[in-house]
Protein backbone atom coordinates (compact mmCIF):
# COMPACT_ATOMS: atom_id res chain seq x y z
CA UNK A 1 0.00 0.00 0.00
CA UNK A 2 1.02 3.13 -0.97
CA UNK A 3 0.49 6.06 1.99
CA UNK A 4 -0.89 9.40 0.89
CA UNK A 5 -0.73 12.65 2.67
CA UNK A 6 -3.57 12.86 5.08
CA UNK A 7 -6.76 10.74 6.48
CA UNK A 8 -9.72 12.06 7.83
CA UNK A 9 -9.48 10.70 11.55
CA UNK A 10 -12.70 11.53 13.13
CA UNK A 11 -13.85 14.96 11.37
CA UNK A 12 -9.94 16.31 11.22
CA UNK A 13 -7.63 15.47 8.26
CA UNK A 14 -3.88 14.26 10.09
CA UNK A 15 -1.37 13.03 8.39
CA UNK A 16 -0.95 9.56 7.24
CA UNK A 17 1.48 8.39 9.90
CA UNK A 18 -0.95 9.85 12.95
CA UNK A 19 -4.18 7.93 12.02
CA UNK A 20 -3.33 5.34 14.74
CA UNK A 21 -5.23 3.87 17.75
CA UNK A 22 -4.72 2.08 20.35
CA UNK A 23 -4.16 -1.98 20.64
CA UNK A 24 -6.85 -2.29 23.43
CA UNK A 25 -8.98 -0.65 20.63
CA UNK A 26 -12.60 -2.93 21.04
CA UNK A 27 -13.00 -3.09 17.59
CA UNK A 28 -9.69 -5.16 16.79
CA UNK A 29 -10.70 -7.45 19.19
CA UNK A 30 -14.63 -8.14 18.48
CA UNK A 31 -14.81 -7.24 14.69
CA UNK A 32 -17.70 -4.54 15.89
CA UNK A 33 -16.71 -1.50 12.80
CA UNK A 34 -18.72 -0.87 9.63
CA UNK A 35 -16.84 -0.19 6.40
CA UNK A 36 -17.28 1.15 3.04
CA UNK A 37 -15.44 0.46 -0.08
CA UNK A 38 -15.64 3.26 -2.67
CA UNK A 39 -13.58 4.69 -5.73
CA UNK A 40 -12.71 7.87 -7.43
CA UNK A 41 -11.93 7.64 -10.86
CA UNK A 42 -10.33 9.89 -13.25
CA UNK A 43 -13.25 11.54 -15.76
CA UNK A 44 -12.88 14.24 -18.11
CA UNK A 45 -13.69 16.57 -15.25
CA UNK A 46 -11.35 15.96 -12.97
CA UNK A 47 -11.41 12.46 -10.11
CA UNK A 48 -15.05 11.69 -9.28
CA UNK A 49 -16.39 9.32 -6.78
CA UNK A 50 -18.67 6.77 -7.79
CA UNK A 51 -22.33 6.15 -6.53
CA UNK A 52 -21.06 8.13 -3.25
CA UNK A 53 -24.87 8.67 -1.64
CA UNK A 54 -25.32 4.43 -1.80
CA UNK A 55 -21.77 4.03 -0.02
CA UNK A 56 -22.85 6.06 2.44
CA UNK A 57 -26.41 5.44 2.75
CA UNK A 58 -25.03 1.65 3.03
CA UNK A 59 -22.61 2.55 5.61
CA UNK A 60 -25.42 3.86 8.25
CA UNK A 61 -27.99 1.11 7.39
CA UNK A 62 -25.01 -1.97 8.16
CA UNK A 63 -24.61 0.67 11.38
CA UNK A 64 -28.06 0.52 12.27
CA UNK A 65 -28.37 -3.06 11.88
CA UNK A 66 -25.42 -3.48 14.30
CA UNK A 67 -26.91 -0.79 16.00
CA UNK A 68 -24.01 1.16 16.08
CA UNK A 69 -24.41 5.43 16.58
CA UNK A 70 -22.27 6.72 14.08
CA UNK A 71 -21.34 10.18 15.53
CA UNK A 72 -21.01 11.98 11.69
CA UNK A 73 -23.84 12.93 9.62
CA UNK A 74 -24.34 11.65 5.75
CA UNK A 75 -23.04 14.96 4.96
CA UNK A 76 -19.74 15.21 6.75
CA UNK A 77 -19.10 11.75 5.99
CA UNK A 78 -20.03 12.78 2.13
CA UNK A 79 -17.73 15.94 2.51
CA UNK A 80 -14.94 14.04 4.46
CA UNK A 81 -14.55 11.41 1.01
CA UNK A 82 -14.71 14.70 -1.41
CA UNK A 83 -12.15 16.22 1.00
CA UNK A 84 -9.66 13.85 1.18
CA UNK A 85 -9.25 12.55 -2.68
CA UNK A 86 -8.76 16.55 -3.22
CA UNK A 87 -6.80 16.89 -0.75
CA UNK A 88 -4.68 13.97 -1.89
CA UNK A 89 -3.86 15.10 -4.79
CA UNK A 90 -5.52 11.71 -6.17
CA UNK A 91 -7.30 10.56 -9.49
CA UNK A 92 -7.95 7.09 -9.56
CA UNK A 93 -8.26 5.57 -5.81
CA UNK A 94 -9.83 3.72 -3.11
CA UNK A 95 -11.57 5.10 -0.45
CA UNK A 96 -11.96 3.31 2.96
CA UNK A 97 -14.15 4.48 5.68
CA UNK A 98 -14.34 2.69 8.51
CA UNK A 99 -16.49 3.23 12.08
CA UNK A 100 -15.40 1.84 14.69
CA UNK A 101 -15.77 0.85 18.47
CA UNK A 102 -12.56 2.39 20.21
CA UNK A 103 -10.56 2.09 22.92
CA UNK A 104 -12.30 2.45 26.49
CA UNK A 105 -13.70 -0.65 28.17
CA UNK A 106 -12.87 -4.21 27.38
CA UNK A 107 -15.59 -6.94 26.74
CA UNK A 108 -18.41 -7.99 24.53
CA UNK A 109 -20.65 -5.09 25.16
CA UNK A 110 -19.50 -2.40 22.45
CA UNK A 111 -21.92 0.29 24.08
CA UNK A 112 -19.60 2.05 26.51
CA UNK A 113 -17.07 2.52 23.95
CA UNK A 114 -17.15 5.88 22.16
CA UNK A 115 -17.70 4.91 17.97
CA UNK A 116 -14.69 6.49 16.02
CA UNK A 117 -14.70 6.78 12.24
CA UNK A 118 -11.79 7.50 9.79
CA UNK A 119 -11.43 7.35 5.82
CA UNK A 120 -8.56 6.59 4.31
CA UNK A 121 -7.86 6.83 0.09
CA UNK A 122 -5.06 5.36 -1.55
CA UNK A 123 -4.03 4.48 -5.13
CA UNK A 124 -5.74 0.77 -5.63
CA UNK A 125 -5.09 -1.68 -8.68
CA UNK A 126 -7.99 -3.67 -10.16
CA UNK A 127 -8.65 -6.06 -7.39
CA UNK A 128 -8.28 -9.38 -9.19
CA UNK A 129 -5.32 -8.24 -11.61
CA UNK A 130 -5.79 -6.38 -14.80
CA UNK A 131 -4.97 -9.87 -16.77
CA UNK A 132 -7.72 -11.60 -14.65
CA UNK A 133 -9.84 -8.27 -16.14
CA UNK A 134 -9.26 -8.97 -19.50
CA UNK A 135 -8.59 -13.26 -19.44
CA UNK A 136 -10.89 -14.14 -17.04
CA UNK A 137 -10.14 -15.62 -13.21
CA UNK A 138 -10.31 -19.06 -12.22
CA UNK A 139 -12.78 -19.65 -9.54
CA UNK A 140 -13.38 -22.48 -7.21
CA UNK A 141 -16.55 -23.14 -4.91
CA UNK A 142 -15.67 -22.83 -0.93
CA UNK A 143 -16.48 -25.33 1.03
CA UNK A 144 -17.44 -22.59 3.83
CA UNK A 145 -20.91 -21.29 3.34
CA UNK A 146 -21.52 -17.71 3.16
CA UNK A 147 -22.16 -15.92 6.34
CA UNK A 148 -26.67 -17.16 7.43
CA UNK A 149 -28.81 -13.78 7.84
CA UNK A 150 -29.52 -15.62 11.33
CA UNK A 151 -26.27 -15.35 12.53
CA UNK A 152 -25.03 -12.13 10.90
CA UNK A 153 -26.51 -9.78 8.96
CA UNK A 154 -25.21 -10.14 5.27
CA UNK A 155 -26.08 -6.61 4.03
CA UNK A 156 -23.59 -4.97 6.84
CA UNK A 157 -19.87 -4.41 5.69
CA UNK A 158 -19.43 -5.09 9.35
CA UNK A 159 -15.82 -6.36 9.63
CA UNK A 160 -16.73 -9.50 11.57
CA UNK A 161 -18.69 -10.30 8.75
CA UNK A 162 -15.06 -10.67 6.40
CA UNK A 163 -13.84 -13.61 8.81
CA UNK A 164 -16.35 -15.69 6.71
CA UNK A 165 -14.72 -14.23 3.45
CA UNK A 166 -11.11 -14.59 4.30
CA UNK A 167 -11.39 -18.24 5.43
CA UNK A 168 -12.78 -18.53 2.09
CA UNK A 169 -10.10 -16.54 0.09
CA UNK A 170 -7.22 -18.13 2.34
CA UNK A 171 -8.63 -21.66 0.76
CA UNK A 172 -8.96 -20.49 -2.67
CA UNK A 173 -5.84 -19.05 -2.94
CA UNK A 174 -3.53 -21.72 -1.05
CA UNK A 175 -5.76 -24.62 -3.89
CA UNK A 176 -3.90 -22.21 -6.16
CA UNK A 177 -7.67 -20.60 -7.45
CA UNK A 178 -8.12 -16.53 -7.76
CA UNK A 179 -11.14 -16.43 -5.87
CA UNK A 180 -13.82 -18.37 -3.41
CA UNK A 181 -17.87 -18.58 -4.57
CA UNK A 182 -19.89 -19.03 -1.69
CA UNK A 183 -22.95 -20.51 -1.05
CA UNK A 184 -25.39 -20.07 1.49
CA UNK A 185 -26.13 -22.36 4.10
CA UNK A 186 -29.50 -23.90 1.96
CA UNK A 187 -26.89 -24.49 -0.89
CA UNK A 188 -27.99 -21.47 -3.52
CA UNK A 189 -24.90 -19.56 -4.74
CA UNK A 190 -24.53 -16.96 -2.96
CA UNK A 191 -20.96 -14.36 -3.60
CA UNK A 192 -17.34 -14.40 -3.71
CA UNK A 193 -15.15 -13.25 -0.98
CA UNK A 194 -15.67 -9.44 -1.93
CA UNK A 195 -17.59 -9.97 -4.98
CA UNK A 196 -21.73 -10.40 -6.45
CA UNK A 197 -21.57 -13.14 -8.93
CA UNK A 198 -23.92 -12.84 -12.69
CA UNK A 199 -24.59 -15.59 -15.11
CA UNK A 200 -25.07 -15.44 -18.17
CA UNK A 201 -27.03 -18.62 -20.49
CA UNK A 202 -28.90 -18.73 -23.26
CA UNK A 203 -28.71 -14.52 -23.49
CA UNK A 204 -30.43 -13.83 -20.26
CA UNK A 205 -28.35 -11.94 -17.15
CA UNK A 206 -29.39 -13.26 -13.82
CA UNK A 207 -27.78 -12.89 -10.39
CA UNK A 208 -28.93 -14.59 -6.55
CA UNK A 209 -31.50 -12.54 -4.95
CA UNK A 210 -30.78 -10.13 -1.87
CA UNK A 211 -32.99 -12.48 0.36
CA UNK A 212 -30.24 -15.50 -0.56
CA UNK A 213 -28.53 -13.19 1.96
CA UNK A 214 -25.78 -11.64 -0.54
CA UNK A 215 -24.36 -8.32 0.39
CA UNK A 216 -26.48 -5.60 -1.94
CA UNK A 217 -23.48 -4.52 -3.93
CA UNK A 218 -23.79 -1.20 -5.40
CA UNK A 219 -21.53 -2.01 -8.61
CA UNK A 220 -24.08 -4.93 -8.83
CA UNK A 221 -27.27 -2.78 -8.95
CA UNK A 222 -25.34 -0.46 -11.51
CA UNK A 223 -24.81 -3.71 -13.80
CA UNK A 224 -28.01 -3.95 -13.59
CA UNK A 225 -28.75 -0.82 -14.39
CA UNK A 226 -26.57 -0.91 -17.24
CA UNK A 227 -28.47 -4.49 -18.54
CA UNK A 228 -31.49 -2.46 -18.25
CA UNK A 229 -30.89 -0.17 -20.70
CA UNK A 230 -28.89 -1.76 -23.03
CA UNK A 231 -31.54 -4.40 -23.70
CA UNK A 232 -30.27 -7.09 -22.07
CA UNK A 233 -32.80 -9.79 -20.66
CA UNK A 234 -32.44 -9.60 -16.56
CA UNK A 235 -33.61 -11.41 -13.63
CA UNK A 236 -32.86 -11.41 -10.21
CA UNK A 237 -33.26 -15.32 -9.36
CA UNK A 238 -31.42 -17.75 -7.13
CA UNK A 239 -29.17 -20.63 -8.92
CA UNK A 240 -27.41 -23.64 -7.98
CA UNK A 241 -23.77 -24.78 -7.76
CA UNK A 242 -24.82 -26.52 -11.19
CA UNK A 243 -25.78 -24.12 -12.56
CA UNK A 244 -22.50 -22.40 -11.97
CA UNK A 245 -20.46 -25.11 -14.28
CA UNK A 246 -23.43 -24.94 -17.12
CA UNK A 247 -23.23 -21.31 -17.45
CA UNK A 248 -22.31 -19.68 -20.84
CA UNK A 249 -20.60 -16.93 -18.73
CA UNK A 250 -19.98 -16.08 -15.37
CA UNK A 251 -18.52 -13.05 -13.59
CA UNK A 252 -17.84 -11.04 -10.74
CA UNK A 253 -18.61 -7.57 -9.93
CA UNK A 254 -17.73 -4.92 -6.67
CA UNK A 255 -15.64 -1.70 -6.30
CA UNK A 256 -13.16 -2.73 -5.96
CA UNK A 257 -13.12 -5.86 -8.37
CA UNK A 258 -14.76 -3.96 -11.02
CA UNK A 259 -16.35 -6.47 -13.53
CA UNK A 260 -14.26 -9.19 -13.76
CA UNK A 261 -15.00 -12.73 -15.91
CA UNK A 262 -14.86 -16.28 -14.71
CA UNK A 263 -13.15 -18.30 -16.68
CA UNK A 264 -13.65 -21.84 -15.04
CA UNK A 265 -14.61 -22.90 -12.01
CA UNK A 266 -13.30 -26.21 -10.13
CA UNK A 267 -11.33 -26.68 -12.92
CA UNK A 268 -14.35 -26.95 -15.87
CA UNK A 269 -14.12 -23.99 -18.62
CA UNK A 270 -17.13 -21.38 -18.29
CA UNK A 271 -18.73 -22.08 -21.41
CA UNK A 272 -16.77 -21.74 -24.41
CA UNK A 273 -13.88 -19.69 -22.85
CA UNK A 274 -15.28 -16.46 -24.17
CA UNK A 275 -17.68 -13.66 -22.38
CA UNK A 276 -19.01 -11.34 -25.23
CA UNK A 277 -21.75 -9.98 -22.77
CA UNK A 278 -19.48 -9.62 -19.89
CA UNK A 279 -16.70 -7.79 -22.09
CA UNK A 280 -20.18 -5.96 -23.01
CA UNK A 281 -21.54 -4.81 -19.63
CA UNK A 282 -17.49 -4.58 -18.09
CA UNK A 283 -16.74 -1.92 -21.18
CA UNK A 284 -20.06 -0.05 -20.50
CA UNK A 285 -19.29 -0.08 -16.68
CA UNK A 286 -15.58 1.23 -16.53
CA UNK A 287 -16.85 4.12 -19.29
CA UNK A 288 -19.54 4.94 -16.66
CA UNK A 289 -16.93 5.19 -13.67
CA UNK A 290 -14.66 7.26 -15.75
CA UNK A 291 -17.34 9.87 -16.97
CA UNK A 292 -17.68 9.08 -20.26
CA UNK A 293 -21.13 8.06 -20.52
CA UNK A 294 -23.64 11.07 -20.08
CA UNK A 295 -27.06 9.14 -18.99
CA UNK A 296 -24.61 7.64 -15.93
CA UNK A 297 -23.28 10.92 -15.12
CA UNK A 298 -25.78 11.16 -11.63
CA UNK A 299 -23.59 8.77 -10.58
CA UNK A 300 -20.68 10.90 -10.26
CA UNK A 301 -19.44 13.23 -7.40
CA UNK A 302 -16.79 15.39 -8.54
CA UNK A 303 -14.01 16.03 -6.00
CA UNK A 304 -12.42 18.82 -7.84
CA UNK A 305 -14.17 21.77 -6.42
CA UNK A 306 -13.57 22.35 -2.88
CA UNK A 307 -16.45 21.89 -0.68
CA UNK A 308 -17.83 24.08 2.34
CA UNK A 309 -18.98 22.42 5.85
CA UNK A 310 -22.72 23.79 5.62
CA UNK A 311 -22.77 22.80 9.69
CA UNK A 312 -21.30 21.31 12.78
CA UNK A 313 -17.19 19.67 12.88
CA UNK A 314 -16.11 18.30 9.49
N1 LIG B 1 -19.95 -8.92 -1.77
C1 LIG B 1 -19.02 -8.79 -0.80
C2 LIG B 1 -18.90 -9.84 0.23
C3 LIG B 1 -18.21 -7.66 -0.81
O1 LIG B 1 -17.29 -7.51 0.14
C4 LIG B 1 -18.35 -6.69 -1.82
C5 LIG B 1 -17.47 -5.49 -1.86
C6 LIG B 1 -19.35 -6.88 -2.81
C7 LIG B 1 -20.13 -8.00 -2.73
C8 LIG B 1 -19.62 -5.86 -3.87
O2 LIG B 1 -20.16 -4.68 -3.33
P1 LIG B 1 -19.97 -3.27 -4.02
O3 LIG B 1 -18.56 -2.88 -3.82
O4 LIG B 1 -20.93 -2.39 -3.34
O5 LIG B 1 -20.30 -3.43 -5.46
N2 LIG B 1 -16.14 -5.72 -1.46
C9 LIG B 1 -15.32 -4.59 -1.15
C10 LIG B 1 -14.15 -4.95 -0.31
C11 LIG B 1 -13.07 -5.78 -0.86
C12 LIG B 1 -11.93 -5.86 0.15
O6 LIG B 1 -11.08 -6.75 0.02
O7 LIG B 1 -11.84 -5.03 1.05
C13 LIG B 1 -15.02 -3.74 -2.38
O8 LIG B 1 -15.16 -4.20 -3.51
O9 LIG B 1 -14.68 -2.58 -2.19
Amino acid sequence: MKPTKKIWFDGQMVPWDEAKVHVLTHALHYGYSIFEGIRANSTPKGPAIFRLKEHIKRMGMGARAYRMQLPYTEEQLTQGCLNLVRENGLNDCYIRPIMFSSYGEMGVNPMKNKVIGAIAAWEWGSYLGDEGMEKGIRCTVSSWARIDPRTLPPHAKCSANYANSILAKMDALSSGFDEAIMLTTSGLVGEGSGENIFRVKDGILTTPTKTAGVLEGITRDSVIQIAKDNGIPFKEEDFLREDLYSADELFLCGTAANVTPIREIDNRVIGDGKFPMTKKIQQTYLDAIHGKIPKYEAWLSYASTPTIYSKGKP
